[in-house]
């Protein structure tokens, strides 16, 4: 089970949006940066520039949306770009 820590804005909507298609599966914790939630300690943790989205798979975190989308995609092997192929 991956753990999605986002809020409403469109970078978090990236990362929902990705594991809703990809089929998987995920629990939502809301990180409201209207109120600083990004700055506590225990979200630092996962996500040490203090921005959203943010995941936890197993024992890996991962921030950065471009990145959590790379990762989401080798992991699924889904919308990913086949490097390489003249299909791509
Ligand atoms: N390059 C980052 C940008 C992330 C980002 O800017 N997140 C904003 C919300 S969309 C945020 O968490 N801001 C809180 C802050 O800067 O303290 C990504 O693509 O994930």
């Amino acid at each position: 089970m991956i753990d999605l820590y986002s809020w409403t804005t469109p970078n978090g909507r990236k990362i929902s949006i990705a594991l809703e298609e990809m089929g998987l599966e995920y629990k939502s914790h809301a990180i409201d940066i209207t109120k600083d939630e990004q700055f506590a300690p225990e979200f630092l943790k996962i996500s040490p520039n203090n921005r959203i989205p943010a995941i936890v798979d197993g024992d890996q975190s991962i921030f950065e949306s471009g990145a959590i989308l790379m990762y989401l995609a080798e992991k699924t092997g889904l919308f990913a770009p086949v490097y390489g192929s003249s299909e791509y």
